[in-house]
Parts: C-alpha cells; sequence; structure tokens
C-alpha cells in the first residue's frame, strides 16, 4: 500500500490539529459493524485530543434522507464540524453544499466514489484517492480512522475495533499480517474462519442489534463507545446473544421452512421472527454452500404487508442484482437490486406468486448469467 496523495493526509491532520474545544463536531456513521467501531475510534481520538463530540448518531449507509436530515440539524444547532464515517454521503452533492454553509466536513467512507464532493469546506477522504495497493472496499472505515487519527494520537490501545471492522466488512484477506498481529496482541484464538473469533464474535453482536431495530443499533454504538476492552464490548453487548441464539437455532432447524429445487440449485427460505435476520441468515447459509442460490423471504420490518428479500449466489454464476431488478418490474412499490453475489429486493406480499414465478425463470437463463 502507498500513499499517492500525501498532501490530502497532510490537510486532514492541519484541519483537526486547528480544532479546539469550542468546536462542537458532530459524528454521523453507518450502524453496521465497521460504521460503528469507526465512530468508536473517532469519538474516542477526539476526546483524547481534548475536542469535543456534541452529537453522534447514526444512518443507514444509504439512507437518501440522510444530509437532508444533517442540514436541518446543523441549521437549529451550533454544530461547526461534521464527520461522515462509512456512509454514502457523496451521493448528495448539492445538500453537501447547503451543510458547507453551516459547518466544515469530513467524509470518510470506503465505498465507490459517487461524487467528488471535495472543496474548501470539505475533506473527502476514500482510499481510491490517496492510496493505491489495496482494493478501496477493503479499506474498511475502522481502519481509514485508525490509521488516520493515529497520526494525531496514540490509539493503540483500541487497535481491537480495527480488527472487529476487518472481519465485519470482509477485508481479511488485505490485512492477513496486521490481523496476525491483532491475533496474537489480544491473545485471540485464531478460527478456520474470522467470522468465529472474538473479533467476530463482538461483530455478530452488532449485526444482531441492527436486527432488533435502528435504534437499537445506535444503542449498540453508544455500548461499543464506552467499552475500553474487548472483554468489555462482550459484555456491554451480551444482551444481543439472545439473537444470536436464535440465529443459530434457525440455522440448525431450516430444512423445515426451505422449499429447494435441486434442479436449479436454488432454495427459497421463509423466515417468521420478530427479528430482522433475513439478510443474515441468508449470509450464513450461502457461505458453506457458494454455488448455490438462495432467496431468503421476510415480512418487511416497517411493514408486515410487505416482503423483504435477500439473495445470495456466493460464487456469483448469476447476477442477483439484475435478477431482484427485474423481478419487481411492474410491481407496484416495489425495490430491488444489488450486487451479484448479494441482493436484495422489497415489494407487497401480493406480488409474491410473480416474484416466484419470475426468479424461478430467471435462474436458468442465459442473460442473467454472470460473466
Ligand atoms: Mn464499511
Amino acid at each position: 500500500m502507498n500513499i499517492i496523495n500525501p498532501r490530502l493526509i497532510e490537510r486532514f491532520v492541519d484541519f483537526i490539529k486547528a480544532l479546539s474545544p469550542e468546536d462542537n463536531i458532530a459524528i454521523y456513521h453507518d450502524t453496521d459493524p465497521d460504521g460503528i467501531c469507526a465512530a468508536t475510534l473517532m469519538f474516542n481520538a477526539l476526546e483524547k485530543l481534548g475536542l469535543k463530540t456534541a452529537i453522534l448518531e447514526g444512518f443507514d449507509h444509504g439512507d437518501p434522507d440522510m444530509v437532508e436530515d444533517v442540514l436541518m440539524k446543523v441549521k437549529e444547532s451550533d454544530i461547526n464540524v461534521i464527520v461522515f464515517l462509512d456512509l454514502l454521503a457523496d451521493r448528495h452533492p448539492d445538500k453537501i453544499k447547503e451543510v458547507e454553509k453551516h459547518a466544515n466536513i469530513i467524509l470518510i467512507d470506503h465505498h465507490p466514489i459517487e461524487n467528488d464532493v471535495a472543496s474548501e469546506k470539505t475533506i473527502f477522504i476514500k482510499p481510491q484517492i490517496f492510496v493505491e495497493g489495496i482494493i478501496p472496499s477493503r479499506y474498511c472505515t475502522t481502519k481509514l480512522v485508525y490509521d488516520l487519527m493515529s497520526r494525531l494520537v496514540d490509539l493503540s490501545d483500541l487497535d481491537w475495533l480495527c480488527g472487529i471492522g476487518i472481519i465485519a466488512d470482509f477485508a481479511f484477506d488485505a490485512w492477513e499480517d496486521y490481523l496476525d498481529g491483532l491475533y496474537q496482541k489480544y491473545n485471540v484464538d485464531k478460527k478456520k474462519m474470522h467470522i468465529d473469533s472474538k473479533f467476530g464474535a463482538i461483530a455478530k453482536l452488532i449485526v444482531a442489534a441492527n436486527t432488533i431495530s435502528f435504534e437499537e443499533a445506535e444503542k449498540a454504538a453508544l455500548k461499543v463507545i464506552e467499552s475500553r476492552t474487548m472483554d468489555e464490548a462482550i459484555e456491554n453487548l451480551k444482551g444481543y446473544n439472545k439473537i444470536e441464539d436464535e440465529i443459530q437455532k434457525f440455522l440448525d432447524n431450516s430444512k423445515e421452512c426451505t422449499e429447494e429445487f435441486p434442479d436449479k440449485n436454488m432454495a427459497i427460505i421463509h423466515i417468521k421472527s420478530q427479528y430482522y435476520i433475513n439478510s443474515i441468515i441468508a449470509t450464513r447459509i450461502s457461505l458453506n454452500l457458494p454455488e448455490k442460490i438462495f432467496f431468503v423471504v421476510q415480512a418487511d420490518k416497517s411493514d408486515p404487508e410487505r416482503l423483504a428479500v435477500s439473495g445470495r449466489c456466493q460464487s456469483k454464476r448469476v447476477h442477483l442484482g439484475k435478477i431482484m431488478h427485474d423481478a419487481v418490474k411492474g410491481f407496484e412499490e416495489a425495490s430491488g437490486g444489488g450486487h451479484a453475489p448479494a441482493a436484495g429486493a422489497n415489494f407487497k406480499k401480493e406480488d409474491y406468486k410473480e416474484f416466484k414465478k419470475r426468479i424461478l425463470e430467471m435462474v436458468g437463463k442465459e442473460e442473467y448469467k454472470n460473466g
């Protein structure tokens, strides 16, 4: 990994150095493990520097109203510095310009660049802008914040958060040696799958909080921020173990609610749970069977008259993003799309029959094969 834009880093460092306790900083973060661990590092780093985080709030990373919401808040408060972490805030360049009238902005993220929002008021940091030699999606926001803020303050007591962020974002192949160092430093057993390690356990508990509600995920963020060590984090988050138990119970008994389509190497799984676990179930169940296509169906978290479907095919032999996109075409108030190996759809219950008919046709069609 090679820094190709040292001036951007210098600008960031100089900006933080120039802040004082009078500044009112707001941190907005994704509520997934990477977003929460990044926010924890940023919060603690600022505190160590004697700086004040006045607002700490979560967003879903693709929330279309995110920057608009931030704009309203900044207008009615004395916030003058806004930090976006692991959020697609650059999706809304016009709104960013509005926010800039009230505050300086730091945007640290590793999703693809949607718009270059760098300006005199905005420091825009994504791996693809300042480093080469690493796939941007692998330079997770937690590690970005750690590397950037470590230029200003010693964060080595909190580097276990990087282990969580890296593992939760499936970025481990880019950080093998670094992770080995963390396993050693914290005397953590290395398992066959990183997600089964102690770092992974904390990631799973944060994901579990997300399955209850957005508000619960924000509470989980505060619990992580209060934790000085991994053991404290596990203790503070232990209330979410019941969800992990429910997920495990479901995985052990998933046959009962699975429709198999052996000729298509595909399955449809129906979930009934008070927790919103279809996406986790889809991920976990597909990791062991990469060639198989899974559609996991659950009533929508916010509207029981709707269905949310998570699709997975880890081998990418079909393009699930295209399938999901086309499978809901013409449905009223529906959405569908995503990546080749992981995609989602959301539509009214009454459209399920047609949806099922379509996906069964599509998975066999040449045009939905991938590569
Ligand atoms: Mn991330």
